[in-house]
């Protein structure tokens, strides 16, 4: 799909990294077509991790992506969707380091969990990534995240 979108999170152990990384989306083709830096409700990450649930990991995993703040990307582009998990790299930093040692979570990831960024794994994904954090209405964001105090 030529103008497919696609869901990307600069999580909090990246965040200070967040203008390279733009840099790298940007030099590898794919368009920031909106930003949002926000940090997430403890709620708010466990709806959006919620296929995850069960994992022994979903605990910390929770507790880590809400430390913090996170950039918030919707990114536009051809197959953005398979284009940007590609820059992304594998889930762990240590494989991603020996299979794809450009790739995002190669350069800025440090372990399993603290691994610099999220990507949406498919279309129906990202469409559902993109309505939780880019909601139509502003409103329908839970507040704590709309506001920016306190980061
Ligand atoms: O899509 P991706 O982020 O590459 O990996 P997932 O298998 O969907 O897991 C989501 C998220 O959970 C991962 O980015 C870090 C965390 N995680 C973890 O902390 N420990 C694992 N063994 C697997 C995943
Ligand atoms: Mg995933």
């Amino acid at each position: 799909l030529l103008n497919e979108r696609t869901f990307a999170m600069i999580k909090p152990d990246a965040i200070d990294q967040c203008g390279a990384i733009m840099n790298d989306i940007s030099a590898r083709g794919l368009r920031i077509s909106k930003a949002r830096m926000i940090q997430l409700t403890v709620p708010a990450a466990k709806e959006f991790y919620i296929e995850h649930a069960q994992q022994d990991f979903y605990k910390d995993l929770i507790a880590y992506v809400t430390e913090g703040r996170v950039l918030a990307l919707e990114l536009t582009g051809e197959a953005a969707v398979h284009k940007w998990r590609e820059i992304l790299g594998p889930t762990d930093p240590e494989k991603a380091k020996i299979e794809a040692p450009n790739s995002i979570r190669a350069k800025y990831g440090k372990d399993k969990t603290r691994n610099a960024a999220h990507g949406s794994d498919s279309m129906h994904s990202a469409k559902r990534e993109l309505s939780l954090l880019f909601p139509e209405k502003l409103s329908s964001l839970p507040w704590q995240m709309r506001t920016s105090a306190v980061l």
